[in-house]
This record gives structure tokens, C-alpha cells and sequence, in this order.
């Protein structure tokens, strides 16, 4: 039986039944049973969406001050928190993502919030010394409709990243949660009629990317898209908002190089480089995916990665005790299972993992798996799994390493272990990535812009930085002069 059922989506500041009869069926991942059923919104109710955010946008959400955007944002924050512990049981059942993993995630996504509910009155244009008989000034204004089509793999994370900054600058947004997980996106629709935002401001559209997805970036009078996800579904995205030049901000993904140098705080390395592979079920754009270790470190490096991947606890979301959780979907644990049969026909050798794991009979589960003497070239090292699949790789010097970081279509994120200041700051300037962390990995945070180089996206989240891309800059010059030219 399903527990949760949604036969309303959030649109226009009312819960509408949706014209069409089809429901969109979530499975638990760790039962591979359907748990909710959500009613699914079509055409008509993608034109419903847009039309009440253009409302909202002529209306009275124009006329709320900067501050008061922000006091809304400040509200749904701790909205979130408050729900919290639900929040993340019902993303665990959705996702997958263990209940350690869920709990921290919603507690990040009310931080995500809170930051932007901050920044909200203090977006500013600047005053340009143009000519002594003008003023010239820039105006950063709204870019108008703005739908976001988001992810599986953090679902509240990517809602927040993409909320926050668009209703701080005074945007309205139409979320599209991925068809895996949009539970939680349901539940934090209620959150949003609770904080009081006017109607329209924010609608919440679950369905199909080919369905709702191709129809909000196709609309004509949705001004922009903010996409996670993968990089040829960008690629078609980008070529459905070509009709109005819609503004696209991308993030899609990566197959980032993690290095360690012989030099480097190796404990430290070696813990960081497990989690930063493992994490989400490796369901992540950041992991650290290819782990480059100096030859004279090698061996031992990867005795200890094939003994510490053998004790992670792999195990049901809802379980305290477990460390990695199912895949969200079959399709997702298929291409794992795919990437590890590649992997090892392709030469690399694998040392730890490479099946399912035992006494788990039913659920996406999949081991925590490590390649070694991994060929840079080949397709194991090259693509993105989105499984826990670790490559290592040796190399011998940093010419070497550093032309592998970059031989690849990627470019998100890279992280460097060494106790040499300037390698640290030479390699961190020559990588093709958007973040490059030194004796850390990953430093993911909303003051911290984030995004790719490459196939890896256009356009970073996170810090003031996004703003940028979720305005209009307008410039204005007042002649001051008597002789008008
Ligand atoms: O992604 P999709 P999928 C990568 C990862 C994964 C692969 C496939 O490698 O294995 O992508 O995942 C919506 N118009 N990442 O197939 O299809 C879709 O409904 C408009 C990396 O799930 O890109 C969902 O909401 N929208 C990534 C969203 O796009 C469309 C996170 C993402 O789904 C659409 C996820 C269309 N034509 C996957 N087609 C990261 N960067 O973290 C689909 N969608």
C-alpha cells in the first residue's frame, strides 16, 4: 500500500487536482516497492504556473521591499527546521541517503536559505563616473520567471540553491523536482503557503523532464532555467530556451581529480579521499571520483583505500548504523554495474567491491568498489559513474598529474594534498576546475560560488556570486547638463 499519497500540486499559491488522470509513482529504493503517488501535471498546468508567476511578478510581489523578501525567506528557513526530522525521513525513503545523511542535508538547506533571506536587501547597482554632467547608475533588477529543474541525488539541497537567490532577488520560481524524488519538494510546497508568500511567487510542478521539464524550458514567457543535472539533458534544454534566450545557469556533473603528493598529511588524505568517493552512494557531481597518488605512496595508499572501502556499512537508510545507502533507481545501480563489468574489461584491477553486497536482497545496494592502476584514458576514468566507483591512478610528477586532471570534459571540482605552499597555489591556478580545495575536499558552501568549467556547467550557485545570475542589469543615465545632446 502507499503511504503518502499527493493528489494536489502546489500552483499559483492554491493545491489544484491536475486535468490528466496520470500519477507519477515513487519507489523507496531500499524496497524497490512504490511508496507515494503523486498526481502529475501536464501542459495545462505548466501554462497555470507560469501565468500566476508573471501575475505575481506584475503584482504585489513587485511591491514588497527588499527586506520583506527576505523576512519570507528567513520564515521558510526555520519552517524547515522545525520539520526537519520529517523532512529527512522522507527523504531517506525517497532517496535512499542514509538518515545521518538526510538530517545534515536539511539543516544545510535551511543555512542556504537563511544566507540568501540576508542578502536579499543587499543587492546593490553601483554609481559610474561616466561624464561629470550624467549620472550613471546600474539597477540590478529581477530577470522575471524562472523555473528550476532539479535533480534525485539532493533533492532539498538543489531546491534551496536555486530558491534562495531567485526569490532574493526578487524573482517568482516554478520548481520541478526530478521524477525519483519529489516527496519532499511536495512537503516544503506546504512550507512555502505557510510562510505567507503571495500567490504565485513560488509553484511547485513534479512530472516528467520530457513532459514538464521540455515544457518549461520550451515556454515562451519563462525568462530562466536553473538546471542540475546531466550534461545532454542541458544540451536539449539549451536548445529549447533558445526560442526566447531564455538566461540558463548549468550544473552537470563531474569526474574530478583528487591528488594526493608523497608530501602530503597522508592519514588525513586517506580519510577525506574515501569519504569524497563514497559519499551519497557516490551519487554526487563532486566526488573525487579519480585519485591520483605519487608512485612512492601508491601501494600502500591503495592497500589501505581496498581494506577501509571493505568496512563501510552498507545498509537501509532508516538504520542509525548505516554508512552508504541504496541507489535512488534501478536505472542509476544498472549503469554502476555497467561501469564496474567496463572497468575490468578494460584492464584496471579491482580491489575492493565490484557486486552486491550480501543479505540484502531487495534495494538498489551496490558495493563501495575500487579500481586500481586505472588508465586515465580509458572510459571508467573518463565518464561519470554516479556509483561508489573509485579509480586510482598513479603518476610520478606534477606535469604529469596535472596534465591527467585536465585531460577530461569535466571541470567541477578538483582537491590537492600536499604540505608545499607553492605547488598547492601553482596546481590550484593551472586546474580546469570551478573549486579546487588544498589539504580539504569539497569545501561546498553558500558563501562559496560553485559550479563548472566545461561540460561541467555555465554559470556558478552559492555566494553573492550567484546573484549575478538571477538579474538583470539595467544601466540609467540622467544628463545633468543644460544642453541636452
Ligand atoms: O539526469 P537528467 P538523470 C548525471 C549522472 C546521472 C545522469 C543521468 O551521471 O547518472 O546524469 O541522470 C529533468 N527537458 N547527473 O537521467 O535526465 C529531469 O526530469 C527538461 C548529475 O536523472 O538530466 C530531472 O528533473 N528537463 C547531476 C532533471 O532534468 C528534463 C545530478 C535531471 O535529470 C529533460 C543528476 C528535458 N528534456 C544526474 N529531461 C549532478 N550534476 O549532480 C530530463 N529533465
Amino acid at each position: 500500500m502507499n503511504e503518502r499519497i499527493y493528489e494536489k500540486v502546489f500552483i499559483g499559491g492554491e493545491w489544484v487536482v491536475p486535468k490528466g488522470d496520470q500519477v507519477l509513482k515513487s519507489i523507496d529504493p531500499s524496497t524497490e516497492y512504490v511508496w507515494a503517488e503523486i498526481a502529475l501535471p501536464g501542459k495545462a498546468e505548466v501554462d497555470m504556473a507560469v501565468a500566476a508567476a508573471r501575475a505575481a511578478l506584475r503584482g504585489s510581489w513587485s511591491k514588497f521591499s527588499a527586506t520583506r523578501r527576505g523576512e519570507l525567506l528567513a520564515k521558510l528557513a526555520n519552517l524547515i527546521r522545525r520539520d526537519a526530522a520529517v523532512l529527512a525521513e522522507l527523504e531517506s525513503r525517497d532517496n535512499g541517503k542514509p538518515l545521518r545523511d538526510t538530517r545534515g542535508e536539511i539543516d544545510r538547506a535551511a543555512d542556504w536559505i537563511t544566507f540568501f533571506a540576508g542578502a536579499a536587501d543587499k543587492i546593490n547597482g553601483e554609481q559610474i563616473p561616466y561624464r561629470p554632467d550624467a549620472l550613471a547608475y546600474t539597477r540590478r533588477e529581477p530577470i522575471g520567471v524562472v523555473a528550476a529543474i532539479l535533480p534525485w541525488n539532493s533533492p532539498i539541497s538543489m531546491y534551496a540553491w536555486k530558491l534562495g537567490p531567485a526569490l532574493a532577488a526578487g524573482n517568482a520560481i516554478i520548481i520541478k523536482p526530478a521524477e525519483q524524488t519529489s516527496v519532499t519538494a511536495m512537503e516544503i510546497a506546504k512550507l512555502i503557503e505557510e510562510a505567507g508568500f503571495p500567490e504565485g511567487v513560488v509553484s511547485v510542478l513534479p512530472g516528467y523532464g520530457a513532459e514538464v521539464g521540455a515544457a518549461l524550458a520550451a515556454h515562451p514567457d519563462v525568462n530562466k532555467i536553473a538546471f542540475t543535472g546531466e550534461h545532454s539533458t542541458a544540451q536539449q534544454i539549451m536548445r529549447a530556451a533558445a526560442g526566447n534566450l531564455k538566461r540558463c545557469t548549468f550544473e552537470c556533473g563531474g569526474k574530478s581529480p583528487h591528488i594526493i603528493f608523497e608530501d602530503a598529511d597522508l592519514e588525513r588524505a586517506l580519510q577525506v579521499a574515501m569519504h569524497s568517493a563514497f559519499r551519497s552512494t557516490g551519487q554526487s557531481c563532486s566526488l573525487g571520483s579519480r585519485l591520483f597518488v605519487q608512485r612512492p605512496i601508491y601501494e600502500r595508499f591503495q592497500d589501505q583505500i581496498a581494506a577501509l572501502a571493505g568496512k563501510i556499512r552498507v545498509g537501509a537508510p532508516l538504520d542509525p548504523a548505516t554508512h552508504i545507502g541504496p541507489h535512488t533507481s534501478a536505472e542509476q545501480l544498472a549503469k554502476t554495474m555497467k561501469f564496474i563489468a567496463l572497468g575490468q574489461e578494460e584492464g584496471a584491477r579491482l580491489i575492493a567491491g565490484g557486486g552486491r553486497p550480501l543479505g540484502l536482497d531487495r534495494g538498489y545496494y551496490v558495493q563501495p568498489t575500487v579500481f586500481a592502476d586505472v588508465d586515465n584514458r580509458s572510459a571508467l576514468a573518463q565518464q561519470e559513474v554516479f556509483g561508489p566507483v573509485l579509480s586510482m591512478i598513479p603518476f610520478d610528477t606534477e606535469e604529469e598529474v596535472l596534465a591527467m586532471a585536465n585531460d577530461t570534459q569535466y571541470g567541477l571540482v578538483a582537491g590537492l594534498w600536499t604540505s608545499d605552499v607553492t605547488r598547492a597555489h601553482r596546481i590550484a591556478h593551472q586546474i580546469e576546475a570551478g573549486l579546487v580545495s588544498v589539504n580539504t575536499y569539497r569545501p561546498v558552501h553558500f558563501m562559496l560560488p560553485y559550479g563548472g568549467y566545461k561540460l561541467s556547467g555555465i554559470g556558478r550557485e552559492n555566494g553573492l556570486d550567484v546573484i549575478n545570475h538571477y538579474t538583470e542589469v539595467k544601466t540609467v543615465v540622467v544628463n545633468l547638463s543644460e544642453t541636452p545632446e
